[in-house]
């Protein structure tokens, strides 16, 4: 009801409306390996203070390569309440705590974070569905991580990784992003070391472990790195 929206939370005075809005957007709440035990707002995941006591919910993070194996990196708009101005890469978020997205068991909740994904790709890029074909999702692996964003929010998630090879239209939400580019391996290592720059915590996290590796095998050999039943901890 709207008592307990975000929008009415004096916590959340000067933020983006929109991004308030999105607050409100319910979440499914994990225990350590990945099984739903509950739900709870956007806004109650990603406060530090229920992150310190252990909350933790589901994510997905989208890696989309054109044709030429370039991926596609956003820059997160400054509206964002978490991690704003920040490079990373192509699309995250969270499937939500209903029948579609929630899932029990690895591949129900692979076919959730899919169905978010292809959600979200629309709206924070303007993909339409037909150009992301739900079955040419990839899923790799979870990985599960927390990071603190400024003192009052963080993330503590277990995140789908999810890659998909695909030539898109983009019409971009700038209540979501601000600018986009697609990289080469080379383009992005020089990114990183190009001052003012800044990137997301996870988007580091999986650059320093696997993503070169998967992205070297994007056209021959993806499937022996795919499905994996390991939550990677990180
Ligand atoms: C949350 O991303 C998911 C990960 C993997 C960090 P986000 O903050 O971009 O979510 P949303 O777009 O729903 O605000
Ligand atoms: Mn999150």
């Amino acid at each position: 009801g709207t008592h307990s929206s975000a929008a009415r939370d004096n916590d959340m005075e000067g933020y983006d409306e929109e991004q308030i809005k999105l607050m409100d957007e319910v979440c499914i709440v994990l225990d350590d390996n990945d099984t739903p035990i509950g739900s709870a707002s956007k806004k109650v995941c990603h406060l530090m203070d229920n992150i310190s006591k252990g909350l933790l919910h589901r994510a997905f993070s989208v890696f989309l390569f054109d044709s030429e194996n370039r991926l596609l990196l956003q820059q997160r708009a400054t509206e964002k309440i978490t991690f704003p101005d920040m490079w990373t890469n192509t699309c995250c978020s969270h499937p939500l705590g209903i029948p579609g997205e929630t899932g029990n068991g690895l591949e129900e909740s692979i076919q959730g974070v899919r169905r978010a994904a292809v959600r979200k790709l629309d709206q924070e890029l303007g993909i339409k569905a037909e150009q992301v074909p739900i079955d040419n999702f990839k899923f790799l692996t979870r990985i599960h991580y927390m990071s603190p964003s400024d003192g009052k929010w963080g993330e503590h998630e277990v995140d789908y990784i999810l890659f998909i090879k695909a030539n898109v239209d983009l019409a971009v939400n700038p209540n979501e992003v601000q600018d986009t580019r697609y990289v080469s391996q080379a383009d992005l290592k020089t990114m990183f070391k190009q001052e003012g720059l800044k990137f997301t915590p996870w988007f580091k996290l999986i650059c320093q472990s696997m993503l070169f590796e998967w992205w070297n095998h994007l056209d021959t050999g993806l499937e022996n790195y795919m499905g994996e039943k390991e939550i990677r901890r990180m």
